[in-house]
């Protein structure tokens, strides 16, 4: 019942709307409706409330919790699940653990933070509470494990797009899986997927996003950045939410339902910090320098190698560098 006051009163933020009219239009009484709304005031809701007009929402954009995960699902129509949690691991391991729960749904979680927060190969990812956001998104799809390979694109490019929608940074693409501002990180991209050779059961898109934090520890210091140290400002977590769902949402729908990758390839290359470029790529133990020349209708790094020829980079454990060893 939290959602349906809570969904009226944002339903109706320009006038009060009467206790008497909500417990009217939910079917609960006034004494159920003062409670609850007392309840939102506790979750640090700012509610206004005039005697004889009832109650009125002055919105704040940085509650996270589940009722507002709800609302931004039921808008949605690719994701029909939604969960939010205070803590957790990693949420692309909670996922893996809930999708038999939840066979034939598309879901997405959020967590406030990570303990075991993860990049590839294992790597740690710093998620502390009130610092970042943590969000993972678990699809099925009848598509081929092979054409999986560019959804990692399919979200950097919807993550730019959501930067440049609710802000002014400048952000990049750094191939295959960084959003780059600065030359240093502020977003990652864990993409994992369970799959037969000819069948995927599921793919799971892991994001975290570097909002508010104020210093980094010093193994991270010359390498990441966050929405606040590069603007002095903070970035509302339910905003980018939403406006991320509503961009991949477009951009995966294509995809699948027509196989249009068009505006996303131009998004990657448009954003690109490694076009033209001469970089070091190091895959295991093995560096070597190549020139990047773009990108390949499949999302993967077109490169001029080292004897000249022509090379396509297939997406997998692969880091990028620039010439002398810095971030990019
Ligand atoms: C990534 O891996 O960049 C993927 C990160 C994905 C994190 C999300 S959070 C939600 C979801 N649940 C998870 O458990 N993970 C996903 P990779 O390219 O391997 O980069 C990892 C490296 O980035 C580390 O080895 C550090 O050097 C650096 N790093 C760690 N934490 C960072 C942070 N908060 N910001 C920037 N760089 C960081």
């Amino acid at each position: 019942m939290k959602k349906e006051v809570l969904k009226l009163l944002k339903d109706h933020q320009q006038t009060y709307f009467s206790g008497a009219k909500i417990s009217e239009k939910l079917g609960v009484s006034r004494t159920a409706i003062w409670k609850v709304i007392n309840k939102l005031k506790k979750e640090g809701y700012t509610i206004e409330s005039v005697s004889s007009k009832g109650y009125r929402l002055i919105e704040d954009k940085e509650i996270v919790n589940q009722e507002e995960i709800d609302l931004i699902i039921d808008e949605n129509n690719l994701f029909s699940k939604g969960i939010y949690l205070e803590t957790v691991g990693s949420t692309n391991d909670y996922l893996k653990k809930v999708s038999v729960e939840y066979a034939d749904e598309n879901i997405m979680v959020i967590s406030d933070e990570q303990v075991k927060g993860k990049g590839r190969l294992g790597r740690h990812w710093a998620s502390k509470a009130g610092e970042g956001l943590y969000m993972s998104y678990l699809l099925r799809t009848h598509l081929r494990p092979e054409k999986m390979a560019i959804m990692t694109q399919i979200v950097a490019a919807s993550i730019v797009k959501t930067f440049e929608a609710l802000s002014d940074v400048s952000v990049g693409i750094k191939w295959p899986n960084d959003i780059i501002v600065n030359h240093k990180k502020i977003c990652g991209i864990l993409t994992e997927l369970d799959a037969e050779l000819n069948r995927v059961h599921y793919i799971i898109l892991g994001i975290g996003v570097n909002l508010h934090q104020k210093e980094f520890p010093e193994e991270l210091e010359k390498k990441a950045t966050s929405y606040y140290l590069e603007t002095g400002k903070r970035l509302s977590r339910k905003a980018f939410i939403e406006e991320f769902l509503t961009v991949f949402t477009r951009y995966y729908t294509l995809f699948v339902e027509k196989g249009d990758l068009q505006e996303v390839l131009r998004v990657c290359t448009e954003y690109s910090v490694l076009m033209e470029k001469k970089v070091r790529l190091i895959q295991g133990n093995k560096a070597r320098e190549v020139f990047v020349k773009g990108l390949n209708d499949q999302g993967q790094l077109v490169v001029k190698n080292e004897k000249n020829e022509e090379e396509v980079i297939f997406f997998g454990e692969i880091s990028i560098r620039g010439i002398d060893n810095e971030y990019i």
